[in-house]
């Protein structure tokens, strides 16, 4: 993992790697509304985790979620063979420019998320780009919004007291740092 850049007295680190290999708190996946797994990240952190994460999922959509996770809303797992100890899944908007209500779905993917480490007190929490690859959410908007969203968190809780924006390609992390609202 690279650490490219840090804002808000180190709360908050802009990383490129692999979300998967790290040994943290909490790593958010970007998942669908079924918890079943997927593709792309929620891909590479069901392979990661092994079946008990898979299995946590299932007793989850039996148990509290019988019609799936609904957009902007998340849950927390344990990690199964991952080196992080949970994973927090959210489910982000599948991208569509002519729905007014995508900034606000996307925003509660990050703050319900931060909600859920806060209330279970984990220090460090990473995010990869919800929403940016398969569900199409143009990457230079997503910036703007997860930023804000992990901000506006920051500042009102101690908890967590770091988040990492976690980034696969170089590229997707220039273009999330050109349009972030970090302070400079
Ligand atoms: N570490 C960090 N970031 C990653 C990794 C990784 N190992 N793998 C991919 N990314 P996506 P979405 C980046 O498509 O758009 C799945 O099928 C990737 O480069 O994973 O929210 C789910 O099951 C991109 O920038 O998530 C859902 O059906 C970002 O993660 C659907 O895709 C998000 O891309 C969710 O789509």
């Amino acid at each position: 993992m690279q650490q490219i850049k840090s804002f808000l007295n180190n709360r908050i680190e802009v990383c490129i790697g692999d979300i998967t290999t790290l040994s943290i708190d909490a790593i958010v996946n970007a998942a669908n509304s079924s918890l079943l797994g997927g593709g792309g990240v929620d891909g590479a952190i069901h392979r990661a985790a092994g079946p008990s994460l898979l299995e946590e999922c299932r007793q989850l959509r039996s148990s509290h979620y019988p019609n799936g996770l609904s957009t902007g809303e998340a849950v927390i797992t344990k990690a199964g063979n991952l080196p992080s100890k949970h994973v927090i899944h959210t489910v982000g908007p599948i991208y569509n420019p002519n729905d007014p209500a995508m900034p606000e779905l996307l925003a509660s993917c990050y703050t319900t998320s931060l909600t859920l480490a806060a209330e279970h007190k984990l220090t460090v929490v990473a995010f990869p780009a919800v929403s940016t690859g398969v569900y199409g959410y143009p990457k230079s908007k997503a910036a703007n919004i997860a930023s804000d969203a992990v901000i506006a968190f920051l500042k009102k809780n101690a908890f967590p007291q770091k988040v990492i924006f976690v980034f696969f390609k170089t590229k997707d992390a220039d273009i999330f740092l050109d349009n972030a609202g970090f302070p400079q």
